[in-house]
């Protein structure tokens, strides 16, 4: 049996979620809210740092949302999720790892929370954390777009674990107008938008909005 432990709105239970939906794999949700005063002991023993998601499959448990892309790929059949050319190989970690040490901060702790998410909760939100974001943001579509040009990954053609990353952050990233708006200058990111949008997998995982 296969368990999500995530929180709905994680960006990163999302990303997880649609690595399953493409290798089709069945699975359980078990909700929690990593933003809450005191996690559960539980949890904790199952990631020590108290984020989401952690997935669960048998007596294994694994977090660390690159990690556990990559063990869904290797421990379930269906589509490839990884290439085997060797450059492709690294550019979809390469991708994996910009998303993760550049973009989940400005993108979504700094614009998506600041722009979207809290106002949808009634939460205060910070017009200066928003805009540090949006300029922290540009360097990193900018990279994403010079990859996405070169084209062994974010083609619009292959659905890879790079896919899986990008696509959670860039469906929060563009429900701020401003976030929207600054991808449009980012012309290959915004033809491979076009794609992973519709796919699938990105639209049986949307969370919608709370207040939704
Ligand atoms: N490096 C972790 C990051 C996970 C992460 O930051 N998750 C967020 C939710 S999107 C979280 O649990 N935040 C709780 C907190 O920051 O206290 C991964 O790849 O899984």
């Amino acid at each position: 049996m296969v368990i999500l432990r995530g929180y709905q709105f994680s960006v990163y239970n999302r990303i997880a979620r649609v690595a399953l939906h493409e290798k089709d794999v069945a699975y359980e949700i078990e909700e929690i809210d990593p933003f809450q005063a005191n996690l559960p002991h539980d949890h904790l023993k199952r990631h020590p740092f108290g984020r989401v998601p952690v997935l669960s499959h048998g007596g294994f448990d694994i977090y660390e949302t690159a990690a556990i892309n990559r063990y869904v790929e290797s421990a379930f059949e269906g589509p490839s999720l990884l290439p085997t050319e060797a450059e492709t190989v690294g550019r979809v970690a390469q991708v994996v790892s910009i998303v993760d040490s550049y973009g989940y901060r400005p993108m979504i702790r700094q614009v998506f929370a600041h722009r979207v998410f809290r106002p949808s909760v009634g939460e205060d939100s910070d017009k200066t954390e928003m805009s540090q974001g949006l300029e922290a943001s540009l360097p990193v579509l900018g990279a994403l777009n010079a990859l996405a040009v070169e084209g062994r990954v974010l083609n619009g053609k292959a659905f890879t674990l790079a896919d899986c990353h990008l696509a959670p952050m860039i469906a929060y990233f563009v429900q701020a107008a401003e976030g929207a708006n600054a991808l449009k200058e980012y012309s290959a990111i915004v033809d491979w938008w076009a794609f992973a949008a519709e796919r699938k997998s990105v639209v049986e995982t949307d969370p919608g909005l709370p207040s939704s």
